[in-house]
């Protein structure tokens, strides 16, 4: 039983294993009643099977994901419920949510429809699950449905969204496993990790793995070192005496909606700076542009390079090849003798990316890059080093500290609140602090010694979110939502009751 279920997604009959004892079970208790009571009044039926998936904070490693280098975040305790049903026969997915502000969202029960990109709606997130599901399927030659099924679905989530939180993930994932669990399949972790992740991208973001892995992965008290290529997570159990604070800049990050200029312009970017590396690093133009996909792909030709510990270091390469200034399109179409939309095989969302930009910063883009990818690094290796557990805390929070330094200057995901939050919390008390999640807005993450956390949000509560609640942007009463301190928390569950 024990081992099955650290295969496949566990199916449990109470939500004890998932929300524990305390107050959460409480919490959980009612907004499943809630979700059941609320499938009744829509649909005037019971569900069949419950489903959650969990939000996360990235710890460490920020917009690596999709250059295929590993990262370390942990799931938190908010997520995303859904309640489900099949409808023999039916064609029509209903899809309706707890809360009013989202009303019904209906499509038809068509695997192979197209979302809707330029009407951005919220239900697009399940189709993103409904359409991988059936993809999937069809790869593993399983035989899903002879007619049309239609199927019912209320949603209830709690992650924030546009907070760099991974609600977006956590609505897939859960989808997803409703949606295979209500088809009478269970597909292993590992599988779902790698399916989520690449659906999520129906959504129109070219994004990388980190967020579906760790909402299907996740392990109540560890955070997890996620690696890519396969999908793997390695428990990463986090030193005694230090906590997670997270903190909402209340700057909410419209992701779908500015995908071309902020996330899906820094993975063109990376892109076109991975095959100008492998060029000045000896391949030719043709060869780069077929073989080299990630940053992570040319690491490897980098060997000449010496560290200061001997090792190779890619950060010199790229202060070797890739010049300070920013590129012109004409200047990379020279170096890779090729036009660029053509570089991108034509792919829209690339395609959106070259017609906002005016340029291209290579050299900072893949400078952060690597250096990230090596602070992840660092921050395991110290979890795991001889060091006391207060002299690990401090190296964590320097390593933090750096991760939003390199964020802000040389990726430029950071945002003015989000700078402001940063500050504030680093002068009252945080080991470390840093933008978490894609940037451009949405959350903090502080390490903050244990016995400081109550003292740590009361003063980011005045000197951040005072001068706000006055203003009216934020409710004190909403506080507790915006403001938390968090343990790591279960990943994806299946609910039969
Ligand atoms: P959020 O913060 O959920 O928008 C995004 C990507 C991640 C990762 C981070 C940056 C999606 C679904 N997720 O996360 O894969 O690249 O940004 O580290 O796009
Ligand atoms: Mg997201």
């Amino acid at each position: 039983m024990a081992k099955q279920e650290e295969v496949a997604v566990p199916v449990f009959s109470s939500l004890e294993p998932v929300y524990g004892q305390g107050s959460q079970l409480q919490e959980a208790k009612s907004r499943f009643d809630v979700l059941k009571d609320k499938f009744n009044q829509v649909f005037d039926a019971s569900p069949q099977l419950f489903a959650r998936s969990p939000g996360r904070v990235n710890l460490i490693g920020e917009h690596i994901d999709y250059e295929g280098y590993s990262v370390l975040p942990m799931a938190i305790r908010q997520d995303t419920i859904i309640a489900i049903r099949k409808r023999e026969g039916e064609n029509q997915l209903r899809i309706a949510n707890v809360n009013d502000k989202y009303s019904m969202c209906t499509y038809p029960a068509d695997p192979h429809q197209e979302i809707d990109l330029k009407n951005h709606k919220w239900g697009h997130y399940f189709i993103c699950a409904y359409k991988g599901f059936h993809e999937y399927a069809k790869s593993k030659g399983l035989n899903i449905v002879d007619s049309p099924v239609g199927l019912d679905v209320v949603v209830d989530g709690i992650v924030p969204t546009g907070s760099g939180l991974s609600s977006s993930a956590a609505f897939v994932c859960s989808s997803m496993i409703a949606i295979m669990s209500v088809f009478g399949e269970n597909f292993e972790k590992k599988e779902l990790a790698q399916l989520t992740c690449e659906c999520e991208r129906h959504i129109g973001t070219q994004s990388g793995g980190m967020d579906q892995a760790i909402s299907i992965m996740a392990k109540t008290g560890f955070a997890e070192l996620i690696d890519f290529n396969p999908v793997r997570a390695t428990d990463v159990k986090l030193p005694d005496g230090g906590s997670f604070v997270i903190a909402h800049s209340l700057a909410e990050s419209q992701k779908a909606v500015t995908a071309a200029t902020n996330y899906n312009n820094r993975v063109v970017e990376c892109r076109l700076a991975s095959i100008i590396l492998g060029i000045k690093l000896g391949m030719e133009p043709k060869e780069a542009i077929s073989k080299v996909k990630t940053l992570s792909d040319v690491e490897g030709l980098c060997v000449s390079f010496a560290g200061d510990h001997g090792s190779s270091d890619p950060v010199l390469a790229v202060k070797e090849y890739l010049k300070e200034e920013p590129y012109t399109a004409e200047e990379i179409e020279k170096i890779v003798e090729e036009k660029l939309p053509s570089i991108l095989n034509n792919d829209s969302t690339s395609l959106a990316v070259l017609n906002a930009a005016t340029h291209f910063k290579l050299h900072q883009r893949a400078a952060h890059v690597y250096s990230e990818a090596r602070r992840v690094h660092g921050f395991k290796d110290t979890v795991y080093s001889n060091l006391s557990d207060e002299e690990k805390l401090k190296k964590l929070g320097d390593l933090m500290n750096d991760s939003h330094h390199s964020c802000s200057v040389l990726y430029e995901c950071s945002f003015p609140e989000l700078e402001e939050l940063v500050q504030v919390s680093r002068e009252n008390g945080a080991i470390g602090a840093r933008l978490t999640g894609a940037g451009w807005g949405g959350c903090t993450v502080s390490l903050v010694k244990e016995s400081n956390v109550s003292q740590f949000i009361d003063a980011v509560k005045e000197r951040y979110y005072r001068k706000r609640i006055e203003k009216g942007v934020v409710k004190e009463e909403d506080m507790g939502f915006y403001l938390f301190a968090s343990k790591p928390s279960s990943g994806a569950a299946i609910f039969n009751f």
